[in-house]
């Protein structure tokens, strides 16, 4: 992996962040974080993301797990960790 796309994912997930962070206070409430994965099925589509098939209650553990010290909020850099290890696959 060079650092050149170790770069373009950073500048991704901090573009996706405060796309995402609609009240910029720098932190994902439970419905921003909702609103980004609807906003991602509808992107994909729901043949091909299982994204599209998570229930309000699935939406609470991803965000629970994504929300490591569980404060109720998801900062940039729990959203970066996530998605930076999502997307090293
Ligand atoms: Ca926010
Ligand atoms: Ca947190």
């Amino acid at each position: 992996m060079s650092q050149l796309s170790e770069k373009h994912k950073l500048d991704f997930v901090n573009a996706l962040f405060q796309f995402t962070d609609e009240d910029d206070d720098g932190a994902l409430t439970l419905d921003e974080f909702s609103t980004l994965y609807e906003r991602l099925a509808l992107q994909f589509g729901p043949e091909s993301s299982p994204l599209s098939e998570l229930s309000g209650s699935e939406y609470r553990a991803k965000f629970d797990s994504v929300d490591v010290d569980h404060d109720g909020k998801v900062t940039r850099q729990e959203f970066l960790d996530d998605l930076l290890a999502f997307l090293h696959d």
